[in-house]
This record gives structure tokens, C-alpha cells and sequence, in this order.
């Protein structure tokens, strides 16, 4: 058996990351513009103002997309670029921009998926307190209708959120994310609490405006966990539970983000683990947050193992010496696709789509002029190998969205490392197809019948 036969092949990016255009036809500040400014944030002072310059190169980009033979695009949109001060005047200008986008990638016969926020939030917001702010989900609400009276005549999929635990964990608990602070657990958690709110409320601003019969999801990130023995039912158990539980005091887990979108409550482990720190809930909230969604997007890069010490207990299990990390330093862990997808369908009972998965390298242009990532290739093969084996496993898996299409810019990271299919030369702005964007071309012509054919044992 093969991929299911509408299975999604494509490809993610998102605003910030890609666009630049950072001060162009209106467009307001957002937090990742502010800590780009400020010294010692961002690796080597990177910022996002010119980043790959996709506000100007888009049809370039989606000409780049169609040649890749990409089913759907995953982008986001800057909710600064449409209303500069976050609420209040919209700016056509900028919102005109993914009307153009949108009509290009249609025209290209590429489906668009759109989240709403991946992470550019607007600083005029910031200023009025950002997600602490008990007005931030009616904020949000009120974006989101402006997006979605622009683009739902033609945009079916939606995705609400992308990493609440990167933007609030990383940015406002560890503060290496923007908007960059260290605040106390309870107010994070109380930031949390309204991001959640605001999930639930745009997914009810699409429900009752969109012009067309919408599709909408979630995209929470999280790191599955891999029974070393999957022949041993209390292993998987072990993992099952692991992946879900929430035992540290830090935003690092799945239940908190997802449990109460999906199930209607926080999970009961998460109240203790928080205690005081936990948010004030009133049970209205959960009506609010728990909206029906059409499938479970998450992000998947990697994931970690728990196995049988000596003795005979659970532990994680260290990874072998010598196994293989991307340029970033993340751990390859293929399985991590099979058992995130089975788990979480297991506990969220909704259809699959895996986000983000890709990972970082150090890409360069070889003397024959063409961009050589084998690993890319090979570490696609081995994650889409085992998100097939849930499918066959009768896991509904619907799309799998490469992260990414081009190189751009990672955050703190800047332009450190490379996550595209599409190497970008950020001094010319030339775009080249890397091996693997050919790669991805023939499995998804193939709906993923050429996955695996190159394995040998050994
Ligand atoms: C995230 C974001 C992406 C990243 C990617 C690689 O997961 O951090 O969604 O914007 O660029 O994941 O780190």
C-alpha cells in the first residue's frame, strides 16, 4: 500500500521568514522586526528586512513551487503587514499582497494553506501588553475576520496558530524568541491561556464567514515518543504516556496546548505540575477554545525514546554515540513520524497532518553549479517511510508539508543554517533547485511509490 489517494504533498514557509519587505506599502511593526533590532538577539545581527524578498519575488517563488510539482503551500500571513496596529485601519496595500499570492498559487494550481499566526506579532499589541492582554483573543478575532473576508472565496484550509509553545515558551519564558522576556510562570501560562482563547475564537470567526466550506486546523509542535521495544505492549504504553504528560514547569509539552482545543480541559497533570501558576479558568473558556477541527496539523522534527533499563525500568534511552543530527544539532529519529502520528490520532481522534518536518544542513552551490543535500533526500525518505507504515497502520494521514521550500531566515538562528529545498543566495536573491526539491518532485508524482526503492539491507 501506498500513500492514501488524496494524500497532500507539500511544502511550508512562513511570513516572517521569507518575506522581508519589512517597512514596505504600510506595513506595521511587528515583535520579530523590534528584537531584530536589538543587539545580540538574533545570530550575527540577521534580521528579517530583506530576508528572501518573497514580497517581491512571489510569482518567481510560486513559479519555483509548480516546477517542484508541490500539491499545497503552507504560508502564513504577517498580521502587521494587514493591520499595522494589530486592530483597527486595515492596510490594503499589504493585505492586496496575499489576494495576489493567493490568486498566483490558484493559478498554479497549488492549494493554499493558510495560518493565521506564525509568530509576527504586531508590536503595537506588544505595547498594550501582547497575549497578557485579556482583550488579545477578541485582537485576534478581529484579524482574522479581515483575512477571512479577503481570502476565503478561494482559501479552503486554515491553521489558527503555529507553536504556542515556541512563541509563548521561547518568547516569553525564555526569552529567546520575541518579543524577548523572562516573565514568571503564571503570567506565561495566563499568555497561554488567551492564545488559546484566541485559537477558539478564529476558528469561529472561519466557521461563520468563509465563503467556502473550510477545512481547519491546529499546529502545535511536540516531540513524540519512540518505544525502543514496539513488540512490548507496556513500552508503548510507557511512550504513549510520556509523550503526553506534562512534568515540567516549562511550556515543553503537548497536553497543555492541546488537550483543552481538542478534549475541552487542561489535563489534570498539567494542573498540578503548574498549581498556583495555573490560569484562573472560567469553564466558558473551554467552550470557546474547543472548537471542532478538521485535522491535527503538528510539526515533527524529532523525537526521543524510552526503553527498559537493566533492571527492567523505563528510562529514556540515551542516543547511540555517532547517530545523526542536523546542522542544528537535532537528533534524526525517523520513527518519531510513525508513532507521533499514531499516538496523536490516538488521543485527538482527528486526521493527520504533519506541518512542518525538514531538517537544517549547511547547503552550498558545488563547482558544477547545482545544490548536492543528500542528507535532505535521505532524511525525507526515512520520515515519510514511516508516516506510509501509520497509514498502513490505518492512521488517517491526509498531507505532509516539507519544512521548507527555500532557505530562510530561522529565527534566532538567522541564516546560520538551511531548511530549504530551494537554496537561496541571500546576496543576489538567486534561487536554486536543490537535489532534493527534484527528489520531491518524483515522489510526489509517484503519491510516494518511489520511497524506499534505493534501500539495501544491512
Ligand atoms: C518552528 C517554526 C519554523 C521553523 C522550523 C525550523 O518550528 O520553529 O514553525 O518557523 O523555522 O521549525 O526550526
Amino acid at each position: 500500500m501506498s500513500f492514501p489517494e488524496n494524500f497532500v504533498w507539500g511544502a511550508a514557509a512562513a511570513s516572517y521568514q521569507i518575506e522581508g519587505g519589512a517597512y514596505d506599502d504600510g506595513k506595521g511593526l511587528s515583535v520579530w522586526d523590534m528584537m531584530c533590532r536589538q543587539q545580540g538577539r538574533v545570530y550575527a545581527g540577521h534580521t528579517g528586512d530583506v530576508a528572501i524578498d518573497h514580497y517581491h519575488r512571489y510569482k518567481e517563488d510560486v513559479a519555483l513551487m509548480k516546477q517542484m510539482g508541490l500539491m499545497a503551500y503552507r504560508l502564513s500571513i504577517s498580521w502587521p503587514r494587514v493591520l499595522p496596529e494589530g486592530v483597527g485601519p486595515v492596510n490594503e496595500a499589504g493585505l492586496d499582497f496575499y489576494d495576489r499570492l493567493v490568486d498566483e498559487l490558484l493559478a498554479a494550481n497549488i492549494v493554499p494553506y493558510v495560518t493565521l499566526f506564525h509568530w509576527d506579532f504586531p508590536h503595537a499589541l506588544y505595547c498594550r501588553g501582547g497575549w497578557l492582554n485579556p482583550q488579545s483573543p477578541e485582537w485576534f478575532a478581529e484579524y482574522a475576520e479581515v483575512v477571512v473576508d479577503k481570502l476565503s472565496d478561494r482559501v479552503k484550509h486554515w491553521m489558527t496558530l503555529n507553536e504556542p509553545q515556541c512563541f509563548i515558551g521561547l518568547g516569553l519564558l525564555d526569552g529567546i524568541h520575541a518579543p524577548g522576556d523572562k516573565l514568571g510562570l503564571a503570567e506565561v501560562l495566563l499568555a497561554g491561556h488567551h492564545t488559546l482563547l484566541a485559537h477558539g475564537r478564529s476558528v469561529q470567526v472561519i466557521r461563520a464567514r468563509a465563503k467556502l466550506e473550510s477545512s481547519i486546523g491546529y499546529a502545535p509542535t511536540g516531540s513524540p515518543v519512540i518505544p525502543a521495544d514496539e513488540g512490548d505492549e507496556d513500552n508503548v504504553e510507557q511512550a504513549r504516556k510520556a509523550m503526553f504528560a506534562v512534568n515540567n514547569r516549562n511550556c515543553w509539552n503537548i497536553s497543555w496546548w492541546s488537550d483543552p482545543v481538542i478534549l475541552g480541559h487542561y489535563p489534570e497533570d498539567g494542573l498540578s505540575t503548574y498549581g498556583s501558576a495555573a490560569p484562573k479558568v472560567k469553564d466558558s473558556d473551554f467552550d470557546i477554545m474547543c472548537q471542532p477541527l478538521d485535522f491535527y496539523g503538528t510539526n515533527i522534527y524529532n523525537g526521543w525514546t524510552i526503553g527498559r533499563n537493566e533492571q527492567g525500568r523505563f528510562r529514556q534511552v540515551d542516543r547511540p554515540q555517532g547517530n545523526p543530527i542536523c546542522a542544528n544539532k537535532w537528533p534524526v529519529t525517523p520513527e518519531a513520524l510513525y508513532w507521533g502520528s499514531r499516538f496523536y490520532y490516538e488521543r485527538y481522534g482527528l486526521p493527520i497532518v504533519i506541518t512542518e518536518n525538514g531538517l537544517s544542513n549547511q547547503d552550498w552551490v558545488s563547482l558544477d553549479g547545482k545544490v548536492h543535500d543528500p542528507l535532505r533526500i535521505d532524511f525525507t525518505e526515512r520520515y515519510l517511510l514511516e508516516f506510509k507504515r501509520a497509514g498502513e497502520d490505518g492512521i488517517p494521514i491526509e498531507g505532509y508539508f516539507h519544512w521548507s521550500v527555500f532557505d530562510n531566515f530561522e529565527w534566532a538562528e538567522g541564516y546560520k543554517e538551511r531548511f530549504g529545498m530551494v537554496y537561496v543566495d541571500y546576496q543576489t536573491q538567486e534561487r536554486i533547485l536543490k537535489d532534493s526539491a527534484h527528489w520531491y518532485r518524483t515522489v510526489i508524482e509517484s503519491n510516494g511509490a518511489v520511497l524506499g526503492a534505493s534501500r539495501v539491507e544491512h
